[in-house]
C-alpha cells in the first residue's frame, strides 16, 4: 500500500504472502508451488524461488539472509540510474545474524541507498528461539552502528504496519539512506512439514492467536464499526473461491516441457 510502480519488493522463502499482496495471481502462486507451466517461475522455481519482473518483485530466495545483499543491489541501481525507486527487502530475525546483512547495512548508509530493510522477527528462526540466538533481540537497533534509524513495529496491527511504511519509504524516497522496519510478528506453524515445533508449547502459540492475531483483529474492529457477520462472511466465500480455482488451474496445468530445461535459467 506504501509502494508505487517501479519500487522493488525482495525477500526469502517465506514469499507467497508477499506475492499475493504485490498483486501477483493466486493461479501464478498456485501453480509455481506445484511447479506447473502456469506459475510466476514457469514452474522451475517452485516455492522457494518465485519471481515476477513485471511486478518487480526479485524473489523468493532460499539462501537464509542473501535477499539483503541483493536487495542492496536493487537500491544500488535506483541511485545509479537517478530515478526515485525505493526497494524492500524483507529477512528474518535468524537472517538478521548473518554477516552479509551488516556488509550491506554499511554500503547502504555510506552511498545513502533507498532500501527499507524489514526484518520479520516472528520469534523463531527454525527451531530456535529469538532469546537463545541473538545478543540484541531489539532487532530495530541493529543499524545503530552504521547510522541507520530504526523502528520496532507491532507487526500483527495493519494500521501501524502501513503507518510505520510510509514513513520508511518516504525516508528513503527523499534521498535519506536505508532505513530499518522491525515486524513483530509470530510463526504459528512449524517451520517446514518435518517440524513439529517441541521446542515452544501449544499454549504459547494458542495465546498468540486468542490475542492478537492480525486477522481477527481486523474482523473485531469491522464488526465494532459498521460491518455486518453476513459481509464478512460474503468476502470469506469470495476469498475460498479464488483458493479453490487457483489449486484448481494448478492441478490441471502440465509440468514444464523438458525442452524448457535450460531456457530462463540466467537473465
Ligand atoms: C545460509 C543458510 N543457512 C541455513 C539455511 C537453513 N535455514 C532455512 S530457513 C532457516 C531459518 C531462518 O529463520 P528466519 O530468518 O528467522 O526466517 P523465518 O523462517 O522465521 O521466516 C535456516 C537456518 C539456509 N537456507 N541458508
Ligand atoms: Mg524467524
Amino acid at each position: 500500500m506504501t509502494l508505487k510502480p517501479g519500487d522493488q519488493v525482495i525477500t526469502g522463502y517465506r514469499d507467497h504472502g508477499h506475492m499475493l499482496a504485490c498483486g501477483m495471481s493466486a493461479n501464478g502462486v498456485m501453480a509455481e508451488l506445484t511447479g506447473r507451466r502456469g506459475g510466476l517461475s514457469k514452474g522451475k522455481g517452485g516455492s522457494m524461488h518465485m519471481f515476477s519482473l513485471e511486478k518487480h518483485f526479485y524473489g523468493g530466495h532460499g539462501i537464509v539472509g542473501a535477499q539483503v545483499s541483493l536487495g542492496t543491489g536493487l537500491a544500488f541501481a535506483n541511485r545509479y540510474r537517478g530515478n526515485d525507486n525505493v526497494a524492500l527487502a524483507y529477512f528474518g530475525d535468524g537472517a538478521a545474524n548473518q554477516g552479509q546483512v551488516y556488509e550491506s547495512f554499511n554500503m547502504a548508509e555510506l552511498w545513502k541507498l533507498p532500501v527499507v530493510y524489514v526484518i520479520e522477527n516472528n520469534r523463531y528462526a527454525m527451531g530456535t528461539a529469538v532469546t537463545r540466538a541473538s545478543a540484541q533481540s531489539d532487532f530495530s537497533r541493529r543499524g545503530i552502528s552504521f547510522n541507520i534509524p530504526g523502528k520496532q513495529v507491532d507487526g500483527m496491527d495493519v494500521r501501524a504496519v502501513k503507518a510505520a511504511g510510509e514513513e520508511a519509504v518516504a525516508w528513503c524516497r527523499a534521498g535519506n539512506g536505508p532505513f530499518i522496519l522491525e515486524m513483530q510478528t509470530y510463526r504459528y506453524r512449524g517451520h517446514s512439514m518435518s517440524d513439529p515445533a517441541k521446542y515452544r508449547t501449544r499454549e504459547e502459540v494458542e495465546k498468540v492467536r486468542h490475542d492478537s492475531d492480525p486477522i481477527e483483529q481486523v474482523r473485531n474492529r469491522l464488526l465494532a464499526g459498521k460491518v455486518s457477520e453476513d459481509e464478512l462472511k460474503k468476502i470469506d466465500a469470495e476469498v475460498r473461491e479464488i483458493v479453490n480455482e487457483s489449486a484448481d488451474f494448478a492441478q490441471k496445468d502440465p509440468e514444464p516441457d523438458p525442452s524448457e530445461l535450460w531456457t530462463d535459467v540466467y537473465r
